[in-house]
């Protein structure tokens, strides 16, 4: 029964139809270069959950919510056991594009619609998940909804989370949640059978290598950490340079020591200050503070866990004189995916008989914390360039489909298990 019921679910997605559902929610924080912008929470991102919830009605799939605002979109199953599942997000970066994190929820919905049409019955239920604010671009940290439901993170802490305008997480939260008053509330986190998250590659390699497929072997580990440097506001004319609490120099000071630390030649490093803010800003007073953001990658735990582990002390030692706080605000050690679903992955790849590659997440996603509760995999498609977190990142609609149809298959295979 399976096995022709995958080739069925796969044989019944629809590119344009998928394309289309993928331009529909672009609208959704669309901004004028072409990209989208759609915080987590913000109006633009409440349209786009209305939205899903919208599709899903017309299909009778039932919708849930819980307490972070994850959004369930669920097809029954001949049984109530656990669900097979997938998701991704809904939210963007400040100047993000359309495929990133909404091509998990619209091509898993597009999956679940193809299980549907195709009358397959599955003895799980199926589940498309929308996490909340994966991107942490307006309140970080990011990954927080799946990271909340895997019980990585508080959903305490992350009420109090203020964006920089000084909106505060749990008045904005409270906004999305009485957006969409009908639909129930349920628990987290909950059984499941397994996860399988489908996302644009955000990198090259598929392109360049001309595969269709990525079958993700796993998630290369990330950290976060938000430095604030306290100096001391001064005048810039007569404030001697001797005895000043610069807070732009020591922060500058402690960016290029981290650079130092960071320095690889083997180019598997990933180091970024995303986020720099210096106050307060005026040309003739001495920065008194500074923010700064501290992205750090690798796939090595070793390596991961060493470097990772020098960076408070490395701000810490270049403070110049100013006080410094060091927040560890995401800690995510390198993530192995299921052997099993890698197999479901891989062999309806196969089916499919799809050009593919298997490789290692160098982005971070909700599945790396739904890992943590049950068999999780991810499946990859390419993106132009490898461009991503840039407006003008972009897939081809036979791309996203094949995407789909692996979806769709490894959905059906883990819903029989
Ligand atoms: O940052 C990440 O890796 C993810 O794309 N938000
Ligand atoms: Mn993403
Ligand atoms: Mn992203």
């Amino acid at each position: 029964m399976s096995a022709s019921d995958q080739r069925a679910a796969s044989e019944a997605v629809d590119e344009a139809r998928l394309w289309q559902r993928m331009m529909d929610m672009a609208q959704f924080g669309a901004t004028p270069a072409g990209g989208v912008n759609r915080a987590a929470f913000s109006p633009e991102d409440i349209a786009a959950r209305k939205r899903l919830i919208e599709w899903a009605g017309e299909f009778g799939f039932a919708t849930s919510t819980d307490e972070i605002g994850n959004l369930y979109v669920r097809r029954a199953g001949t049984s109530d056991e656990a669900p097979a599942v997938t998701g991704s997000h809904l939210d963007s970066q400040p100047k993000g594009g359309k495929f990133d994190g909404a091509y998990g929820v619209v091509g898993g919905f597009e999956a679940l619609e193809a299980i549907e049409r195709a009358g397959i019955k599955t003895r799980r239920p199926i589940e498309v998940v929308a996490w909340s604010n994966e991107e942490g671009g307006r309140f970080q940290p990011g990954a927080m909804g799946s990271a909340i439901f895997a019980g990585d993170y508080l959903l305490e802490d992350a009420l109090s989370a203020i964006d920089p305008n000084g909106v505060v997480l749990a008045d904005a939260l409270k906004q999305t949640l009485e957006s969409t008053p009908g639909i129930a509330r349920r628990n987290m986190p909950y059984d499941m059978a397994g996860y399988v998250e489908a996302h644009i590659e955000q990198g090259p390699r598929l392109e360049n290598d001309n595969l269709t497929i990525g079958v993700v072997l796993g998630v290369q580990g990330l950290t976060w950490y938000r430095v604030e440097v306290f100096g001391e506001e001064a005048h810039a004319g007569t404030a001697p340079l001797q005895g000043r609490k610069d807070a732009l120099k020591s922060a500058t000071t402690m960016v290029s020591a981290l650079e130092e630390l960071m320095t690889d030649d083997s180019d598997t490093v990933r180091f970024t200050v995303g986020r720099f803010e210096c106050g307060p800003g005026a040309p003739s007073t001495v920065p008194g503070h500074v923010l700064f953001t501290v992205d750090f990658r690798h796939p090595d735990l070793a390596t991961f866990v060493d470097l990772g582990g020098r960076i408070k002390g490395v701000c810490e030692a270049n403070a110049r004189g100013c006080e410094v706080t060091v927040e560890r605000i995401i800690y995510s050690e390198p993530v192995i995916f299921d052997a099993g679903v890698i197999d479901q992955v891989r062999g309806a790849t196969q089916a499919l008989d799809l050009p593919y590659m298997e490789m290692v997440s160098g982005a971070g996603h909700d599945a790396m914390h739904i890992a943590g509760l049950c068999p999780a995999g991810m499946i990859f498609v390419p993106c132009e360039k490898g461009l991503s977190h840039n407006e003008a990142e972009s897939a081809s609609a036979p791309d996203l489909a094949a995407g789909a149809r692996v979806l769709a298959a490894s959905l059906v295979g883990l819903a029989n298990r």
